[in-house]
């Protein structure tokens, strides 16, 4: 762990605060800091007591739980585990008899622009036929199965047909590569996959069977028995006889009625690969009941649900944003939401909000990464500006997976937002499950660039290396201190590595985020200052420096050695650098351009596109000391083209600093 303080360098004083309006205050949920602070103190004032509350009014249980919290395991920590309740009955059965059921689930729009409708009802129907289909073909509760589907309602059907019959999925992005792909099958023992033939991104139809085939042939599969493909085009992909479906062959005369299988609270929902700061990802493992309450909870708090609104959150369902507010948050909550496949630049820039004007989206839920990306677009062209659609559907805007920037979030608020629309800039990880520390909509005061405070029972806290808190005002590492329902059970296969990763012995037991973080001296608002560990975020894609390294050094005929470090970008937030030491001499030139390229691409083929390094340098070595560690500080500096102040004393070889400047 570096020290959290190197990334505090650029502590910004910012002045500007937005409170809610009266008329948002007063319409909301929680309305107005009293009614947040209600929620604070009755947490503080009966820990489980508010906890069994809450999953009692917001989950439907088959069997009522009688223990909230057992702490006897600490880290393994369990929710309300001796309830039972099934997650899809959860998001579908409950409708049912409601007038919800007649109401429109999902509002799904292709690529291409084509838009299809799913009820509730309907919903229910086709995950249910799904799931007597994956039955038929022997995955029984308990069984893994990987889940590499481009954003449609099909993926959603798969991951809640998996729910359905109690089967733990594990959702691979239809970016990764067939390697990642068959580390998972691996890892995660699954027995089944269900992918489509094709996906639409952009107007260009990419493989994605043809890369689970070629995840498959690597062998070693032993546990997998069946691949379900979803005809997402008319164009023909290689089957292989017995194992592969089509899902019109899948679902052939199979019921749309299929009984939810009651689990354990604690049984695992599904299982979401990560990166962690060594090479091989992590497998986070999460809880039926206790996750679902959270994915049904901040739907309402954070979002401050309404039965009229239109919800669409942009993330894929690759990734966490898309498990807890696609897949379940929405549906749990009754909500209308918008799914859509593309990319938010084809046909044109302006998509985003042609489809919010369109749809008439109230609640718009993206990334920095995306409002960086489209800002710079509507500033060359004012076709694709905001100004150019209706967005007054909009009430609440949303930002997840990476710090905005202020000058980003200035531009959201008026732009999109057109000054009326509180942004909830929600903090949370993989491993927590759902927001953790976000603004309330009706009632946080906000400060652009602030995730401002904890929700409701959640203990987060900014501490020193050893536990102890730090005064507001000074940086440090943010933990959180005391359990809650949603987050990480442990690390699938690997309960020490959760230990380890999570609960370090030093910091007294308290859950370790990874991130740094410093409150604010007036309000106490939580600002997140980026990792302080080994993982990158790019775009709001969480990369391990070590995953990229061993990548790089897995090219084994030409890489002797390699450091990846991050250096700030403004567009992507992070961008990867990697130093290269190769096993032949060193190379310059349009050479150098070329190996580059070479190693761009095979990283891209080992992790996936995401993973391709920006820089590629070439030395004759790496800056070590002299037992032999790579100084990552110094890679850091140079990364960011600034001079080397640090101190270079103990470095082996200090001529190489020159080399490693250089750019090809
Ligand atoms: C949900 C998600 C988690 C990491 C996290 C942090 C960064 C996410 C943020 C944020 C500042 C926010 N992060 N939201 N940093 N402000 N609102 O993104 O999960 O992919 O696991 O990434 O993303 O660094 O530790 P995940």
């Amino acid at each position: 762990m570096s020290s959290p303080n190197s990334s505090i360098e650029s502590v910004l004083v910012e002045n500007r605060v937005f409170p809610p309006s009266d008329a948002v205050v007063k319409a909301a949920r929680i309305s107005g800091m009293a009614g947040y602070e209600a929620l604070c103190a009755e947490a503080d004032k009966d820990f489980e007591g508010f906890w069994a509350r809450l999953a009692r009014e917001n989950l439907q249980w088959t069997k009522p739980f009688t223990r909230t919290l057992d702490e006897s395991n600490a880290p393994f920590f369990q929710w309300f585990a001796d309830g039972e309740l099934n997650a899809s009955a959860n998001c579908l059965d409950r409708h049912i008899g409601t007038p919800t059921e007649n109401k429109t689930a999902i509002i799904f729009e292709a690529d291409d622009g084509a838009v299809t409708r799913i009820t509730y009802k309907e919903l229910l129907a086709r995950v249910s036929q799904f799931a007597n289909a994956l039955k038929a073909h022997g995955v029984e509760k308990g069984d893994r199965v990987l889940i590499y589907m481009p954003m449609t309602i099909e993926g959603v059907i798969a991951m809640q047909a998996c729910a359905r019959i109690g089967a733990t999925h594990s959702v691979v992005f239809g970016g990764f590569s067939a390697k990642a792909v068959h580390e998972r099958v691996i890892d995660a023992g699954a027995v089944a996959i269900v992918t489509a033939n094709y996906q639409m991104r952009g107007g260009k139809e990419l493989p994605l069977k043809a890369i689970i085939d070629e995840a498959l042939a690597t062998g070693g599969c032993d546990t997998l028995r069946n691949v379900f493909v979803y005809e997402r085009t008319p164009t023909a992909c290689n089957m292989v006889e017995g194992r592969d479906k089509t899902f019109a062959q899948a679902l052939a005369g199979q019921s749309t009625d299929c009984p939810p299988v009651a689990v354990g609270a604690e049984h695992p929902l599904f299982i979401l690969y990560t990166s962690g700061s060594t090479g091989k990802p992590k497998g986070v493992q999460h809880s039926t009941g206790g996750y679902l309450l959270w994915a049904k909870l901040t739907m309402d708090w954070t979002f401050d649900l309404r039965p009229d609104d239109i919800f669409w959150c942009t993330a894929d369902i690759g990734w966490i944003t898309g498990h807890t507010y696609v897949t379940y948050g929405p549906l749990a909550a009754g909500a209308t939401q918008i799914i859509f496949e593309g990319i938010p630049t084809f046909p044109n820039a302006g998509r985003f909000w042609q489809m919010i004007e369109r749809h008439k989206c109230s609640i718009f839920y993206t990334a920095p990464t995306a409002i960086r990306s489209l800002i710079k677009a509507a500033e060359g062209d004012a076709a694709v500006h905001p100004a150019r659609s209706d967005l007054s559907s909009l009430r609440i805007l949303g930002s997840v997976g990476e710090p905005i920037n202020p000058e980003a979030w200035m531009w959201y608020y008026k732009h999109v937002g057109g000054e009326r629309c509180p942004i909830v800039d929600t903090f949370w990880q993989t491993e927590t499950g759902g927001h953790v520390i976000t603004p309330l909509p009706g009632a946080t005061p906000l400060v652009p660039g602030s995730c401002t405070l904890p929700l409701p029972g959640i203990t987060a806290a900014i501490v020193d290396e050893t536990g102890n808190d730090v005064a507001n005002g000074a940086g440090g590492i943010l933990v959180i201190k005391r359990p809650w329902p949603s987050m990480i059970r442990t690390i699938w296969n690997d309960p020490e590595r959760f230990k380890k990763s999570y609960f370090p012995e030093e910091l007294k037991g308290y859950y370790l985020a990874g991130d740094g973080a410093v409150r604010s001296a007036d309000r106490g608002y939580f600002r997140i200052t980026g990792r302080i560990d080994d993982v990158l975020n790019v775009s709001g894609h969480r990369m391990g420096t070590m995953e990229i390294e061993s990548a790089l050094v897995s090219k084994t005929d030409l890489v002797a050695e390699a450091a990846v470090v991050g250096r700030p970008d403004d567009l992507t937030g992070e961008a990867i650098c990697a130093f290269v030491v190769l096993k032949r001499s060193r190379p310059t030139g349009e050479e150098a351009k070329q190996i580059a390229n070479e190693l761009r691409n095979w990283v891209a083929k080992e992790i996936g596109p995401i993973a391709k390094p920006k820089d590629i340098r070439f030395g004759d070595n790496l800056p070590k000391t002299r037992s032999g560690k790579i100084m990552r500080r110094l890679l850091r500096s140079i990364a960011k083209g600034e001079a080397i102040t640090q101190d270079t004393s103990t470095l082996e070889n200090p001529a190489i600093l020159d080399q490693l400047s250089q750019t090809n």
